[in-house]
């Protein structure tokens, strides 16, 4: 723990769908004194029975909200889960869902105004009154024609419907937010990794973070 003010240091891990992110997030299993939360994606297709990302994925108008709502749930609960460790690695965050997902469906209007308005108040509650701290974010970069390789390779039953554009868009959304910084509260400084690369060369990309996330010389 940080004795200063006794939490972990905190990373985000972030890249559109398919950048590898749990790949990422396994690498640093090696490790002593880290606590990995992997993104709650199964959570997330079993609610008490319900797949609220197939629902999603299948009728989007109907069910975006839900499963937003149902997601910064999750989120929330990662963000503010104690840790015993002094580093904390999360996969993804409030922050991705807000300024990627959400901004995305509003863009594309499978959220009503009045729905995103919704989760914008829930959104700039948390943010007020709700410590959602970070120290840094990773942002694992692709080019958006290698994940659409990678989503149908992998087939992944509900993302068997999402085109290339989908995968386009949330890659701008992700360079806004990340590499232009357009939003005030960007919570961390950003390292840039190259996630393009396969899995025979990636672990090298992902060593180049070692020494920010564990702070110290390896
Ligand atoms: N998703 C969403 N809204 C969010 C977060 C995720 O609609 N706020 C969706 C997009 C994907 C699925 O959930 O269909 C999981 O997406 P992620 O990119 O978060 O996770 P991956 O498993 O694709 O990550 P990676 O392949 O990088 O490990």
């Amino acid at each position: 723990m940080d004795s200063a003010n006794s939490r972990p240091f905190t990373v985000l891990v972030e890249g559109n769908i398919g950048s590898g992110k749990t790949t990422f997030l396994e690498h640093f299993r090696q490790f002593e004194d880290i606590t990995l939360l992997t993104e709650p994606v199964e959570e997330w297709r079993n609610l008490k029975g319900w797949n609220l990302l197939d629902l999603m994925y299948r009728d989007p108008s109907k069910w975006a909200m839900t499963f937003q709502a149902y997601v910064s749930l999750t989120m929330l609960e990662m963000h503010r889960r104690p840790t015993r460790t002094p580093v904390k690695l999360m996969e993804r965050s409030i922050f991705s869902a807000k300024y990627c997902f959400v901004e995305q469906m509003k863009r594309l209007g499978t959220l009503h105004p009045a729905q995103f308005a919704v989760l914008d108040e829930w959104f700039t509650f948390i943010n007020t009154e709700i410590p959602v701290e970070a120290d840094l974010i990773v942002y694992l970069k692709t080019t958006p024609s290698i994940v659409y390789d990678r989503i149908k390779k992998r087939a992944r039953s509900e993302e068997q419907c999402v085109p290339l554009t989908y995968i386009e868009e949330l890659h701008k959304l992700h360079e806004d937010w990340l590499i232009n910084r357009s939003h005030a509260d960007c919570p961390a400084p950003v390292l840039v990794l190259d996630a393009d690369l396969d899995l025979s060369q990636i672990t090298e990309e992902y060593k180049k973070s070692e020494h920010q996330i564990l702070r110290k010389a390896v």
